[in-house]
């Protein structure tokens, strides 16, 4: 059972990674309580006066189910954090938290003004008697209804042609995949091979249509010798570019009313940027719960060929591993018209939840079984994929980077708790997305990064045998170790690299170096690989202005 407003952010968090549980409850419960508590300090009023607003800082859509869940909790947890002003301690006298060595907040963490104000009253009825709440729908329940529409298909929930294209950009929108021009006629959508030289309309979504002076088609005057070739990716989290931002653990910013105005969009977005990813990243404009530069595999591309506008799939799923990926296959548009569609440059990323999958070091994935999922994958991309494709397959994170830089930074949830010490408070209660790399414990870490390598290597020898006939395939690294080099000989703190809620994806920050270091090492290492710049750049903007936008 949930409360205020962390329980939004948790599920999504956990749902990203696999199922949420029991465990996950305690989580959820420990963090809000957390938030309730730095909201009463930072107003200087009482754990009441703090449920009395609570469902006003969250949208409208949300109220409803929030006003059952704290007239619920309400009266307990005023009169637990009169007892005992601990997040942890008030969460296992509710019952959401069944073990109690697992502690997030120091023992003595008794920052709290407000016991003093709490005695005052309690106007909510405590119910510690009742331990099975009868909420007709908890807010869990709703949410995960929610996400489960969007997130059983991971396809656009409205879509007049059933295309997979759309003009609205939430819930696998264009934020996904290229913006549609026309959500009447399915044959209508970017990346397709232009119909009839898109003389009479704009076919491809690209903003080239019409003909010149001469009677010569734009389409064939400036993009048909151009070889032009869109993006898609498909992968995990890093590839969908899951951020929770640290604002929503800001009870000065929750005051200010951020999840009001952002959380709902959050949730239809699947707490994914694919918008500000490096793989297809397009959105240059700011945000008030995301910062740092964009750039992508997707913005490179187009500005070396502005006819692949609009040209991107982004089809990557939270927690995707080998084992599934071959069902993101099942969106894409390509399928079943190789002929009408242009060829893609697309990426393989599933750079982390093979080896978190594993719970200890005996329980790793082997790189037979992994050989045979990614083989499997790539041939059924075979018949998927435009004739004159490339596919770029990115390896493994060396994930204890990710401990070695934060373990000693301090968590947006303050209080002085360390990366370090949240990691192993996730293992304590079974909600950590990654055991085996987030830990303090360094055999298993060094044993991670091992295996990591074994399956890189696995793909390294892929490449040299496997021949598709549609496209050809090449092999980068994941270039965290390159990134963190630059970070140091620059004397930046690497962690900026890092999201700073999960302590385990890329930034913003992170996301434009990714997609820098890709796209020079492609260039370095696969010359040609690539189309060249087309030479009408210039008098496609001059005509087209910015092509209709996304
Ligand atoms: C680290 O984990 C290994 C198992 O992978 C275990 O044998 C060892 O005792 C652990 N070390 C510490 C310090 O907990
Ligand atoms: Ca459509
Ligand atoms: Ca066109």
């Amino acid at each position: 059972m949930k409360f205020g407003f962390l329980f939004l952010i948790l599920i999504i968090f956990s749902i990203s990674y696999k199922q949420a549980t029991a465990s996950d409850k305690c989580l959820e419960a420990t963090l809000a309580l957390g938030i309730i508590r730095d909201i009463a300090d930072v107003e200087m009023i009482s754990i009441e006066d703090v449920f009395d607003k609570l469902c006003d800082y969250l949208p409208v859509e949300l109220y409803e189910v929030c006003l059952k869940t704290v007239n619920h909790y309400a009266g307990d947890v005023i009169q637990y954090f009169m007892e005992e002003d601990n997040p942890d301690s008030v969460a296992q006298k509710l019952g959401l938290c069944k073990q109690p060595q697992c502690r997030l907040y120091p023992k003595g963490d008794q920052s709290h003004f407000g016991p003093q104000l709490d005695k005052k009253e309690n106007k909510y009825t405590t119910k510690r008697a009742e331990k099975d709440p009868k909420l007709t729908k908890s807010i869990w329940e709703l949410i995960k209804e929610e996400i489960d529409k969007i997130a059983k298909e991971h396809v656009p929930i409205v879509d007049l042609d059933n295309d997979h294209f759309v003009t609205y950009k939430t819930l696998r929108g264009s934020n996904w995949r290229g913006k549609d021009c026309n959500d009447v006629v399915s044959g209508i959508k970017p990346g397709t091979v232009p119909l009839n030289g898109d003389i009479d309309y704009d076919s491809n979504c690209n903003g080239i249509s019409g003909r010149d002076s001469d009677g010569v088609s734009y389409e064939d005057k400036f993009c048909k010798d151009s070889q032009p070739m869109g993006v898609m990716v498909l992968g995990d989290s890093v590839g969908a570019h899951f951020h929770i931002p640290p604002e929503y653990f800001d009870s000065q910013k929750i005051l200010d009313g951020v999840l009001k105005r952002t959380v709902m969009s959050l949730i239809e977005m699947e707490a994914d940027w694919p918008h500000k990813s490096y793989g297809t990243g397009f959105d240059l404009s700011s945000s008030e719960v995301i910062t740092g530069p964009v750039n992508s595999l997707y913005l490179e591309m187009w500005k070396r060929n502005r006819c692949n506008h609009r040209n991107y799939q982004n089809l990557a799923v939270n927690g995707m591993e080998s084992k599934h990926i071959y069902k993101l296959l099942e969106t894409t548009v390509n399928k079943g018209e190789q002929k009408q569609a242009y060829p893609t440059l697309t990426l393989l990323e599933i750079v982390g939840n093979d080896i978190c999958a594993a719970k200890n070091v005996d329980d790793f994935i082997t790189p037979e079984d992994f050989r045979k999922n990614v083989i499997a994958f790539l041939d059924q991309l075979d018949e998927t994929l435009a004739p004159g494709s490339k596919v770029l397959t990115v390896g493994f994170v060396m994930g204890s980077i990710l401990y070695d830089t934060l373990h000693d930074h301090i968590h947006p949830i303050g209080h002085g708790i360390t990366y370090a010490q949240l990691y192993e408070y996730l293992i304590c209660v079974g909600a950590s997305p990654c055991d085996i790399w987030l830990t303090t414990n360094n055999t298993n870490r060094n044993a991670a990064d091992k295996h990591a390598q074994i399956l890189n290597d696995v793909y390294i020898e892929i490449m040299k045998d496997y021949k598709p006939t549609n496209y050809e395939i090449a092999y980068l690294p994941f270039p965290l170790i390159q990134m963190r080099e630059v970070f140091t000989k620059n004397g930046w703190d690497f962690a900026q690299a890092l999201e700073a809620v999960d302590g385990f994806h890329p930034s913003q920050t992170g996301q434009y170096y990714l997609a820098k270091y890709l796209w020079e090492n492609l260039n370095n290492e696969y010359p040609g690989f690539l189309p060249p710049e087309n030479p009408y750049n210039e008098e496609i903007e001059k005509i087209f202005g910015d092509q209709g936008g996304f």
